[in-house]
């Protein structure tokens, strides 16, 4: 199995900088780095990394992109005065010369080459390159926005000759619009390129009307590019977070790509002075793990921006740390969409509903009058400056620590232990009494010794789960339904505030259902379900895969358990995994481990001692985070559509994640 994590730096690219005033490039400097990898190194991530050495992109690789006249016009910068270097760069947009960008540029777009290389033949997992100058903006014969070399787009061409890939997906989280990425891949269907960024109706640089929703790609790569235009300052977590649900990750998963290159620009993040946005560096690890469930794990994160050295190098550490698969931390702040992003997320769904199946399910239309148009001043923010260092400064203390094991494994009896390599055996086990105690309440016809014993294991499991002394935990039991009322019960006993109960199958018992929201549950089962939503603690979805081992569940879950999740925001998850499950194992892996993002990663996943298959799958996403491949996508049946839209119509008047239309 590949692992590793894979980091790409050098303190030469900090050998060049600004040399003359100019306030627009002034934010570019030297230290955006060195103080990331500083960070990286007080967090301890350094160390857990497989460090990569930079070099020089031949001029081949830098002509798959750029006209040989513009490397013509980049070489000859090394030997310019500084009038000269100020009069090349007078030529383009917010780009700065310096007699060492040539050579920073070359190390910079072939550090992004070593990484490509590490991950694609398999050297590395994933991996992160911190380099300057960032590239994004950089087009055939342009430099631009302090972009050089075009770092993504030539790693994209690389990867499709040097490695025969066919499907590359590039996320642009910068807050600017990677146009220079747009440009050369608009008519590439093999491209995927989505990005979102600060917009404001066109009033923000670089005042693109080719960076609206609207700008889909041309001929033959006509879908192919995403744009998510935010016409509004201040968008947050929740914000982003519907974005990847609502927009990216279904057409992202539909696409299947075989590699992902990020286009990992921090001025999207909370301080920032270009981007004036609000997300934390949590957000960026949340954005990581969804992204490491897409092409096999395949995932390449390549530094464009971030200005605000504070808030950079925080969310550099948190992605870097996810890409090492440590817990995602949970997110902080009310987890309601604006208005506004609700606006831009439905009209980018609409403009893409005719070329991607998973759009197509549901009813979209465009916003009819976008309510921040015809507005001169942007909202105001709400944190001011000193508040956002002060919270920068304090977010990793409180965040929760790592606990001491990953997994906890309660096994009663005689199993195949070694599906489960590496995960921690509960050694402890409750009396007798204590387990027919915490069982009083439920149908004593279904007690039995097996069961007690199942049980009775699981209570001191259940106690370092709450206390974090694990980070998850696999059950097996004879009854999981049963076992995971019992576990609900015990858990708020032991002070969980709010408990996301899953259960998968046709299921005995239900964990008893308070309307005070401490617990929430949701039932996927193949069968025609009689019951029907009756508050908004509960829904039942009927859910089936067709004959063939189907990848159609991802609709399932980004259009409705993932948003539920995250408007719920659990501090405990219950799963449990009954064999008359009607969805695949791969199916229940992905839920899985995307629900790691939530409550910590504190999972309790109960699965019937029978279920092979998929203990074996909830091993390797729980306890190992083991990458996954997925086929293409299968439209769901009509009847699973059908019963998904009736749960949503109810439960999306409470849960605002479920929400895709503003108006
Ligand atoms: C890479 C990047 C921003 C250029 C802003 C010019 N460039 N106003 O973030
Ligand atoms: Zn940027």
């Amino acid at each position: 199995m590949v692992s590793g994590t894979a980091l790409v730096y050098d303190e030469e690219m900090m050998n060049y900088r600004l040399l003359w005033d100019d306030p627009e490039c002034a934010i570019e400097v030297p230290e955006r780095l060195s103080s990331s990898y500083k960070r990286l190194q007080d967090y301890d991530l350094v160390n857990r990394c497989v460090l990569l050495p930079v070099r020089e992109a031949t001029e081949e690789e830098i002509t798959l992109v750029h006209s040989p006249e513009y490397l013509d016009v980049v070489k000859s910068t090394q030997t310019m005065d500084i009038d000269e270097l100020k009069k090349t760069s007078k030529k383009y947009t917010a780009a700065y010369f310096h007699q060492n960008s040539y050579r920073c540029a070359k190390l910079s777009l072939g550090g992004t080459l070593q990484l490509v290389d590490a991950v694609m033949s398999g050297d590395a997992q994933n991996g992160m390159a911190l380099i300057r100058p960032p590239g994004h903006h950089s087009q055939r014969s342009e430099s631009n926005g302090f972009c050089v070399f075009n770092n993504v787009a030539v790693a994209a061409e690389y990867a499709k000759i040097k490695y025969k890939v066919q499907r590359i997906l590039i996320v642009d989280w910068d807050v600017h619009h990677g146009q220079g990425i747009q440009y050369i891949f608009e008519d590439d269907p093999s491209v995927l390129y989505f990005s979102w960024h600060r917009y404001e109706h066109g009033s923000f640089w670089p005042n693109l009307s080719e960076s609206d929703y609207d700008f889909i790609g041309k001929g033959r790569g006509t879908g192919f590019n995403v744009n998510l235009p935010w016409n509004q300052i201040g968008m947050g977590n929740a914000d982003y977070i519907a974005a990847f649900l609502h927009v990216l990750l279904p057409v992202a998963f539909e696409f299947n790509p075989e590699l992902v290159l990020v286009s990992a620009g921090y001025d999207s993040g909370i301080g920032d002075p270009e981007g004036r946005m609000c997300a934390t560096p949590e957000c960026f690890s949340h954005l990581t793990h969804m992204l490491m469930h897409l092409a096999g794990g395949k995932l390449c994160m390549i530094l464009e921006g971030g200005y605000h050295l504070r808030s950079l190098s925080e969310s550099v550490s948190m992605t870097v740390r996810t890409l090492l698969g440590d817990p995602v931390p949970r997110l902080s702040g009310n987890m309601t969409p604006c208005y506004s992003a609700l606006e831009s997320i439905q009209n980018a769904r609409h403009a893409h509903s005719p070329y991607w199946k998973c759009l197509f399910h549901d009813e979209t239309r465009l916003v009819q009058n976008i309510s921040t148009k015809g507005l001169s001043a942007p909202a105001p923010l709400h944190a001011d400056a000193s508040a956002v260092d002060e919270f920068l400064e304090n977010h990793m203390k409180i965040l929760h620590p790592t606990p001491p094991m990953t997994t906890l494994l309660v096994a009663p009896g005689e199993h195949t232990l070694n599906l489960l390599a590496g995960a921690h055996l509960e050694e402890s086990t409750a009396t007798t009494e204590q387990a027919i105690h915490a069982m009083s309440v439920f149908n004593q016809d279904l007690l039995n010794e097996n069961l007690l014993n199942s049980v009775g294991k699981m209570l001191p499991a259940l106690e370092k789960l709450v206390n974090r002394k694990t980070r998850n935990c696999i059950t097996l039991s004879p009854n999981a339904s049963l076992s995971a009322a019992v576990a609900v019960q015990q858990v708020l006993r032991l002070g969980s505030e709010r408990v996301l109960c899953i259960l998968i199958g046709d299921v005995d018992m239900k964990p008893e259902i308070t309307n005070d929201g401490k617990t929430m549950c949701l039932t996927i089962s193949g069968d025609k379900m009689l019951e029907k939503t009756i508050s908004q603690f509960q829904t039942f979805i009927k859910w089936k895969e067709g004959p063939h081992e189907g990848n159609s569940f991802f609709y399932a879950l980004f259009r409705f358990l993932l948003p539920l999740a995250y408007s719920y925001q659990p501090d405990l998850i219950t799963l449990a995994i009954e064999s008359s499950r009607s969805i695949g194992t791969k199916d229940i892996a992905l839920l899985t481990s995307l629900l790691q993002g939530l409550a910590d990663g504190a999972i309790l996943a109960i699965v019937t001692e029978a279920d092979k298959d998929v203990i074996e799958a909830l091993s390797n996403v729980l306890v190992s985070c083991a990458s996954m491949f997925f086929g293409p996508y299968k439209p769901p049946a009509k009847e699973c559509i059908q019963s998904l839209t009736q749960e949503l119509t109810v439960m999306q008047t409470y849960w605002s994640m479920l929400q895709c239309l503003a108006n």
